[in-house]
């Protein structure tokens, strides 16, 4: 309740930023772009988690304006790094299926003049739980535009490989879950192996999530793996702090 007044009252522009995480060639770690994570620092100093808030903010009917802010300001903060990098955004299925999100999307591209395929969106599976036409024709119609759609936390949500056929990804991002002491562990080596497979065959890009350490990074090269996202990497960091030079990330 507390954090429900809170979020009510939030003022966007002063307690709201985002952190970018680079997603990388691997081995060597050159940044492709960036997936932008929303932090909240409410006015008496605590941080509040988007896993906390985010689920919050789409029951008070607040993550239409909340999404808004982030895409705003993280092409705005996007338009000043060098064009071969590419932004990612978090979307909530709260926020797609009235058409308003591929407009606004459109108006900020047109106002920006910020070029629609280094936009990446991120959806996770739940987009399809409701599965109506007018989910599927948003994501269709702002797929026309350029933008790239991710599949976001591949692997855990029910039936992943029904919105495979469904709709048609750019980019997939294996959840961190599989990924996690995948050298200590042959199930989840056979998934990785798999999904690799899968990707290759549908010429979806495959993103590794949760790189945390040199034989995680090792074993996903050796797979086939060839983009990757994690603590490994780099954290999630501030616009002001990345690394924008053609430079590894490390
Ligand atoms: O960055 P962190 O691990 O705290 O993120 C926790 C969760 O919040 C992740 O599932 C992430 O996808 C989600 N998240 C982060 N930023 C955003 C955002 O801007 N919009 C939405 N809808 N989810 C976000
Ligand atoms: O759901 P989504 O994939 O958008 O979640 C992104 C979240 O995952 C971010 O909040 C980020 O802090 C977290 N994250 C990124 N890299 C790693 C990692 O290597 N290990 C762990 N445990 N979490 C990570
Ligand atoms: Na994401
Ligand atoms: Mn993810």
């Amino acid at each position: 309740k507390r954090i429900e007044n809170k979020l009510l009252q939030a003022d966007f522009d002063t307690t709201f930023s985002l952190n970018y995480q680079p997603v990388v060639q691997m081995p060597e770690g050159r940044a492709t772009g960036y997936e932008a994570l929303l932090r909240w620092k409410c006015p008496d100093g605590t941080n509040v988690s988007p896993a906390e808030f985010i689920p919050i903010a789409e029951s008070l009917g607040l993550i239409r304006e909340i999404g808004a802010w982030v895409l705003k300001t993280a092409i705005k903060e996007a338009l000043t790094w060098p064009g071969e990098l590419r932004v990612a955004v978090n979307v909530s299925p709260h926020q797609i299926g009235t058409g308003h999100l591929a407009s606004y999307v459109e108006m900020l591209l047109r106002e920006s003049a910020f070029p629609a395929e280094r936009l990446e969106l991120e959806f996770t599976e739940t987009v399809f739980m409701r599965s109506d036409h007018s989910t599927l024709e948003e994501l269709a119609r702002i797929r026309a535009m350029g933008i790239r759609l991710v599949l976001d936390d591949f692997g855990i949500g029910y039936s992943s490989l029904s919105y495979l056929d469904k709709f048609s990804f750019d980019k997939m991002k294996l959840d961190r879950s599989f990924v996690t002491d995948v050298t200590l562990n042959p199930t989840r080596a056979a998934i990785v192996a798999s999904v690799v497979d899968l990707a290759a065959r549908l010429d979806i890009d495959l993103v590794a999530e949760g790189v945390e350490t040199l034989k995680d990074l090792h074993f996903l090269t050796g797979t086939g793996v060839k983009l990757g996202q994690g603590f490994y990497f780099a954290r999630p960091m501030p616009a002001a702090d990345l690394p924008l030079l053609k430079q590894p990330a490390r």
